[in-house]
């Protein structure tokens, strides 16, 4: 567990010109800043613009007198990602290349394990300290606490993903959005400020050698079941103008149509903000700043934005079951368990699932749409999971085949809000407990009938036929 930076360190550091707050900052271990280069080790937050990680780093570089370096680890497989993933990142990494060759800031992409790979490259370049950003993901959290228990330098690591760092906002695991939202507004003024540009002075020394992309592409991952997806363009450029394309079109009504998924209400910006193409203070800022929205269509996104991405994180940070049935608060374990040997009206294997083959055509459709676009609108993404847990023989195998099929077709996918949206729709985390009922017990219900209500059915329907 890291350890806010301690009072002799933050003395040491307080007379440093740090554009950052630095209760964003923790120490992982307890060694010093040595004599050589300042490492970024991005991970979650892939860009060069907005980002706290990157601006300590150069805050301590430019107080050591020490050149800047970016290191990106990129696992040949990582949890499961197929080449959609993969190719959406990539293609964000060459830009962010780009950005930092303008900056004379050398970039480098290590393949394979990082607790190997980033000690060998710390050791032979001399690193005088690693700053990490913050993932609350179970495989990151090793990443992080390996390299900083066998590094020699000092290893910090910086919220640059939640606009309250995660440990600020909490110090356990949150009942519900009604438990975090106080505690996060009541800090909120003092995090969502503005950013300082990444200003670096030309590094004398500069020699880089341009990345062979090429290369790269041919050793990671290239499972095909999830091909690129060509509606969106991948980059913190792409990002910033899908941010203000967002605030042109959608922003005023996105209240009133972000649960229709026949309406493209919603910002489509979360395959950005999953591998940090975007900061989500940045689009929180601006959202604040724009004066052509009313008020409640600005609270409306910010909720979902700030609150129920920020309890997300919050759950897989405090609770190490995130991704199983043990996560699930008591109530609903108790239940979901009493309902197990209820008799299920439909079961289907994954492989039905997989190919949208059950009696239901609503469900179907949105099977298809995360297939083929990578991008299941949000409101569906409840009732398609909450129908996996109707149509298997247990809880246990519902979460597994929406975990699967989740983070195999959603470019969003294996991210804090995946992990949460699932527990939420079969575990009913952050929800209330409903009157019993067969196979879900007090886990909320969905069904078809709602979805009528809210929306033209038929036509999504239509719309999602392949
Ligand atoms: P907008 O409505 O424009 O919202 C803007 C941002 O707010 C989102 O990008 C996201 O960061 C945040 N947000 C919105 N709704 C939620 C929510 N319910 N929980 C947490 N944050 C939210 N989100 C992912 O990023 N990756 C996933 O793999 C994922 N899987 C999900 C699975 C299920 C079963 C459920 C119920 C939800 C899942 N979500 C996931 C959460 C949510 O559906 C998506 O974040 C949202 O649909 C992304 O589209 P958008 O960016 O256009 O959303
Ligand atoms: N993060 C890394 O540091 N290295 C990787 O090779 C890597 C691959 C990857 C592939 C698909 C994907 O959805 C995420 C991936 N991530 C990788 C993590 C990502 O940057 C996010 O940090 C987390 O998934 C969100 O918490």
């Amino acid at each position: 567990m890291g350890t806010a930076l301690s009072s002799e360190n933050f003395l040491r550091y307080s007379y440093m010109h740090i554009s950052i707050d630095t209760r964003r900052v923790r120490s992982l271990n307890d060694k010093k800043i040595g004599n050589g280069p300042i490492v970024y080790w991005m991970s979650r937050d892939q860009r060069v613009d907005d980002n706290w990680a990157l601006l300590y780093a150069r805050d301590l570089a430019v107080e050591y007198k020490q050149p800047l370096v970016v290191v990106f680890c990129l696992a040949p497989n990582f949890l499961g990602a197929m080449w959609r993933q993969y190719d959406f990142m990539l293609k964000g990494l060459e830009e962010v290349e780009q950005r930092l060759i303008e900056l004379t800031i050398p970039f480098h992409v290590l393949l394979g394990n990082p607790q190997e790979e980033l000690i060998r490259f710390s050791e032979s370049m001399h690193v005088g300290a690693i700053v990490a950003d913050f993932d609350p993901l179970r495989i990151k959290r090793q990443w992080r606490e390996e390299v900083a228990k066998t590094s020699s330098c000092a290893f910090f690591e910086v919220d640059a993903h939640n606009i309250v760092p995660c440990w600020v906002a909490s110090s356990k695991c949150e009942f519900g959005a009604y438990t975090l939202r106080p505690k996060i507004r009541n800090v909120l003024e003092e995090y969502l400020t503005d950013f300082p540009p990444i200003e670096v002075t030309k590094q004398k020394a500069y020699t880089y050698t341009k990345i062979n992309w090429t290369a790269i592409r041919n050793v990671v991952c290239v499972d095909r079941r999830a091909e690129p997806v060509d509606w969106i363009v991948p980059g913190e450029r792409s990002a910033k103008r899908a941010l203000y394309e967002f605030f042109e079109k959608k922003l005023a009504l996105y209240e009133e149509k972000r649960n229709n998924p026949n309406e493209r209400g919603q910002s489509d910006l979360s395959p950005y903000l999953h591998f940090g193409h975007i900061s989500a203070q940045r689009v929180a800022w601006d959202v604040r700043q724009n004066s052509f929205v009313t008020q409640e269509s600005k609270e409306s996104f910010l909720e979902e934005l700030i609150v129920r991405r920020e309890l997300a994180d919050n759950y897989c940070y405090y609770n190490t079951n995130y991704d199983s049935f043990d996560g699930f608060w008591g109530w609903a374990k108790d239940s979901l368990s009493s309902h197990r040997g209820d008799p299920r009206e439909y079961t289907y294997t994954l492989e039905q699932f997989e190919h949208a083959q059950t009696h239901d055509d609503l469900w179907n459709a949105a099977q298809r749409e995360m297939v083929r676009t990578g991008k299941m609108h949000g409101y569906m993404r409840m009732y398609w999971a909450k129908k996996i847990l109707e149509w298997t023989e247990s809880p246990e195998e519902a979460i597994t085949i929406a975990l699967y099929l989740n983070d195999t077709y959603e470019l969003d996918g294996r991210d804090p809000n995946g992990y949460t949206g699932i527990a939420w729709s079969i575990g009913g985390v952050h929800d209330r407990a409903w009157f019993d009922r067969p196979v879900y017990g007090k886990v909320r219900y969905m069904n078809a009938n709602g979805c009528k209500k809210k929306f033209d059915t038929e036509r999504y329907i239509q719309q999602n036929q392949k």
